[in-house]
């Protein structure tokens, strides 16, 4: 909530607004229009019939003057452009890991690691596996298992690090199966698909010591590490008052490398890299970096893109900033908590969940309750969030039938430095307004539905 009094608790945006870009509301009829003819899938949506935009945190983000400075000293080289080396020290410097591949994203990283260090038959062990993860596992012919506390499956469920590694299971699993079938072990931190929740340091330096423990090797999916370290100093004990960098670092010692997409907090719209500790996997790994994103120093990127997130890591790491960004989330949160719309609680660090089974508790799972109140938010207010319940969850392939996931969400991913407050006062007027009129919301059924990846492309009508 906006505080007031002494100031001293009073946080509003730490920069400035230097160049805008308009938005536009549309009329309610005009969305009735293009919703009739996305067929209720926000995807088809264009982007500027959309007032507030919360589809993703990813690559959305707005670049600061610093960085579009240094997009104008790009060295467009082939190989060993300037900008490589600026990217590869920056990452040294603050992760501590030698040996650095850019890529197009972080997809791209993903894709460079499993080629290298995947075998078909084996297994990828993670908290939980973001989407692409799993995708590049199974694309490989490995078997990825999610191994996060339970508390991380209970939207209501306080837990300070509902991200973390259920240790007891990986130990089990790890005992259970020989050392070969283990290819890897991740951590992604932090836990998008269980909300955007942290990973504790502790967590993570028990599973590095039972990784090694078992000659495992044992990756962050670091997307997210700056808003996982801001909670991690915040919520974990000893580490009050410490810097960000100090553990940045810390939770990078556990690991011998990382994926990461710099479209989240390396503040860039495209880029990512694959960093590794060990130089004979650096040399393994650049040979499929080469065919599939390019020569090692470029990766896919532009040389500018490499400045500008190399720029951007040393900007996420401000300590002024993740205050106000992890702040930001926690402000749309507590407007909903307000107003009584059911949310996963805590709320992570780049999105507020709301959790469409309580909000529409008339609707029955095959009435895709999420994608009907996404639906819904855009019609009243012009927002766009994004289903992550049935329709995301897709069928079993193996049986055909649809899989029920435990929760059906509609995810409000804030882009990072893009909105203000006063935006998230509309998302939250938006909600509330939906919410006064919940029980005369109807469901919706698919009209067309693609065989793989169905959420960006099916089509739905609506029920009754
Ligand atoms: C997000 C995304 C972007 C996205 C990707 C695919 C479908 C829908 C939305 C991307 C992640 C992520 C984690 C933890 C790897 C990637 C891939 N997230 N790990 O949340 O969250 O990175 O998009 O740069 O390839 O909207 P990439």
């Amino acid at each position: 909530m906006v505080a007031g009094g002494s100031g001293e608790d009073f946080r509003a945006e730490p920069f400035r607004i230097k160049v805008v870009e308009p938005i536009r509301r549309t009329t309610r009829p005009e969305r009735e229009r293009l919703v009739e003819e996305a067929g209720y899938n926000l995807f088809h949506i264009p982007s500027e019939a959309v007032y507030i935009d919360l589809l993703t945190d990813s690559g959305t983000s707005a670049m600061s003057d610093r960085q579009w400075a240094g997009m104008m000293l790009g060295d467009e080289a082939y190989a060993g452009s300037r900008n490589y080396y600026r990217l590869r020290e920056t990452v040294r410097e603050i992760m501590g890991f030698d040996h650095v591949i850019p890529t197009h994203q972080g997809r791209g990283a993903e894709h460079v690691l499993f080629s290298t260090l995947l075998e078909p038959g084996q297994y990828v062990l993670n908290n939980m596996h973001f989407d692409t993860t799993r995708a590049h596992v199974q694309h490989r012919r490995g078997i990825a298992v999610d191994l996060a506390v339970p508390e991380a499956s209970d939207p209501c469920s306080c837990h300070p690090f509902k991200g973390d590694f259920d240790l007891d299971r990986l130990q089990t699993f790890l005992a259970e199966h020989p050392r070969e079938s283990v290819a890897l072990i991740m951590a992604t931190v932090t836990c998008n698909t269980a909300g955007g929740q942290p990973v504790s340091l502790g967590n993570l330096k028990a599973v590095k010591e039972i990784a090694s423990e078992h000659g495992i090797p044992f990756f962050l999916d670091a997307c997210r590490f700056a808003e996982n370290a801001y909670f991690i100093r915040e919520r974990e004990p000893g580490w009050a008052g410490r810097p960000i960098r100090e553990v940045v670092r810390a939770m990078a010692d556990c690991a011998d490398g990382c994926t990461m997409s710099g479209k989240k907090d390396a503040l860039v719209n495209i880029g990512g890299f694959l960093a590794l500790r060990d130089p004979e996997l650096f040399r393994r790994a650049s040979v499929w970096a080469v065919l599939f994103e390019g020569f090692p120093t470029y990766g896919g990127l532009a040389g500018r893109d490499l400045e500008a997130m190399a720029r951007g890591l040393e900007e996420v790491l401000d300590e002024e900033y993740l205050e106000y960004r992890v702040g930001q989330v926690r402000y749309l949160a507590g407007l909903c908590r307000a107003a009584g719309i059911p949310i996963i609680e805590p709320p992570g660090g780049h999105a507020v969940y709301v959790d469409a089974k309580r909000f529409l508790p008339h609707l029955g799972r095959d009435e895709l309750p999420a994608q009907a109140l996404t639906v819904e938010l855009y019609l009243e207010g012009g927002v766009r969030g994004v289903e992550i319940g049935t329709v995301l969850a897709g069928r079993d392939p193996a049986t055909g039938e649809n899989v029920y996931p435990e929760l059906e969400l509609v995810r409000l991913a804030i882009p990072r430095r893009v909105y203000t407050d006063r935006h998230l006062e509309w998302v939250a007027l938006t909600l509330r307004r939906v919410w006064e009129r919940r029980e005369g919301i109807k469901g919706l059924a698919f009209s067309y539905e693609p065989p793989v990846l169905r959420h960006f492309t099916a089509r739905f009508r609506p029920l009754g």
